[in-house]
């Protein structure tokens, strides 16, 4: 069967996976979006169903006013003994912290910490041991992959923190994960910084101590000379076996928006990476250790498109998220319909605005939905952060209601059209390619063209942080909004 990768698409970053139970599971890190930490279940490594999040409870991580690109950091999923494990680190609060489950679609515990310094957690279980690894330093200050046992019961360490590798050479050694493969322990990281110079690389030992001997020919995956190319920032990733004794890597990339054009703004996404043994026991990853966007699996299935998305279609408490921690009294969510009720906190503040969002999932879209306002103001948003996103709107004025498209691209903050309308009922359509996002309203009959903007103001090259672009319905002043017939769809 061929694939084509990205095998998730959108703003779903550092990728980790475990099997269990006869599936697959896959998280990846969620920043300051609630719920935290999004899980996807699998029967091939290709299609992906989300069926929830781990941190679903604001108890279990603390997501208050922290700035954008910081709180939930990347996270490992790991299986022991009946129970899966997922261990990430608050950023904000430089917390390493893990909660476990007996049932995957059910709830995860309260948190426990582990005092580690670093980040890009990650655990190994042997023989009743379990060790606990991450980037940092460790008690002398050697900087590098650090090592401590702990009481897994408690999070308590049994052992001193150690470094047990140093990666081979390039900057930002992080996403350490420990494996044993027959008769080695490998250790597999990222190097290079999750930009164009990212890469995985990796080393071997025969105890989960080391020394760790590096493979010869690292990094093995990296998409950093291959030009030009749309897939881009290739690293940070895990290792799997398949059900039919196959290896892979999920790692993250992303897709520059042209070519020509070094800009992304759909976020990191997970791409599936062909991994090969030698004879030697070392093995070797991707056609020529690079990423592309297209590979054969075994197996007899296909790979399903995107579905439409829509609110009879989607789960409110599965697909959709928060900015940070919502004030749940702002939200009535049904089938079929979402109110919305804003208050003074808006979508420039580092705080919860009301607002649900949906990662933007490929660069063709089309969205549509219609709105009922009673007052202040309500729309969609293309999001990256609260200094860059598109708000295409309708707005009460003094005088009687307009639509309105603003560009919020870091200082400048632009209105780009504004015109008025007979009443707060309307439907706000956005289509987009990888490079423009274009802006509509329908209302009483007619269609109003509000104008067109660059995605690549959007793009991480030029909002920095590690998140992407959202489509989020919001609500700002002291309203109702009534949300309904959304559609959004990838072409
Ligand atoms: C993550 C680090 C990284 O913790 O980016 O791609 C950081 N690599 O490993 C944030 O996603």
């Amino acid at each position: 069967m061929r694939y084509a990768n990205p095998v998730l698409s959108g703003f779903y970053p550092d990728p980790s996976v475990c099997f269990a139970e006869g599936k697959y599971y896959l998280v990846c890190s969620s920043f300051q979006y609630f719920p935290g930490v999004p899980l996807f279940e699998s029967e091939d490594l290709v299609n992906w169903t989300q069926i929830g999040h781990v941190l679903t409870r604001p108890n279990q991580v603390q997501l208050e006013k922290i700035a954008s690109s910081g709180g939930v950091f990347a996270p490992t999923i790991r299986y022991n003994n009946g129970r899966f494990y997922m261990v990430t680190t608050n950023d904000t609060t430089h917390t390493h912290f893990y909660v476990y489950t007996d049932d995957i679609h059910g709830e995860w515990s309260d948190p426990i910490t582990v005092d580690q310094n670093g980040i890009d957690p990650s655990l190994f279980f042997e023989d009743g041991r379990t060790y606990f690894m991450s980037n940092g330093s460790d008690d002398e200050g050697v900087p590098g992959v650090v090592q401590c046992e702990i009481d897994v019961a408690t999070g308590r360490k049994l052992t001193p923190s150690r470094t047990i590798w140093q990666g081979s050479g390039g900057r930002y050694l992080e996403s350490p994960h420990l494996y044993k493969i027959d008769n080695y322990y490998y250790l597999m990281a990222a190097e290079g910084g999750t930009e164009y110079g990212h890469m995985i690389t990796y080393a071997r030992s025969d105890s989960p101590w080391g020394p760790f001997e590096g493979y010869a020919k690292n990094p093995v995956l990296t998409n950093r000379n291959k030009a030009p190319y749309i897939i881009q920032g290739i690293g940070h990733g895990d290792l799997i076996r398949d059900s039919r004794g196959d290896w892979h890597i999920l790692c993250l990339g992303f897709r520059q928006i042209h070519m020509w054009q070094t800009y992304h703004h759909l976020g990191r996404e997970v791409f599936l990476i062909p991994v090969v043994f030698g004879e030697d026991g070392w093995f070797c990853a991707g056609k020529d250790g690079t990423a592309d966007e297209s590979y054969e699996i075994n197996g007899d299935f296909t790979q399903k498109a995107l579905p439409e998305f829509t609110f009879e279609n989607t789960d409110f408490g599965v697909h959709w998220c928060f900015i940070r921690h919502p004030r749940t009294e702002n939200y009535e969510l049904a089938d079929g319909s979402a109110v919305l009720f804003g208050t003074d906190v808006t979508l420039d503040d580092v705080d919860s605005p009301t607002f649900i969002g949906l990662r933007q999932r490929g660069f063709d879209m089309e969205l549509s939905c219609e709105i009922s306002l009673d007052g202040g103001e309500a729309g969609v948003t293309v999001y990256m952060c609260e200094n860059e996103h598109y708000d295409a709107a309708i707005r009460r004025t003094g005088n009687g209601w307009e639509a309105v498209l603003k560009l919020n691209i870091g200082d400048i903050k632009h209105i780009q059209k504004y015109v008025q309308i007979r009443s707060g009922n309307a439907k706000i359509i956005i289509r987009s390619d990888s490079m423009r996002y274009y802006f509509a309203v329908q209302t009483n009959g007619r269609t109003i063209e509000l104008g067109d903007a660059a995605s690549k103001y959007l793009s991480t090259e030029v909002a920095g942080g590690f998140t992407g672009v959202l489509t989020g319905l919001y609500a700002v002043g002291q309203n109702r909004a009534e949300f309904s017939n959304f559609s959004c769809r990838y072409l």
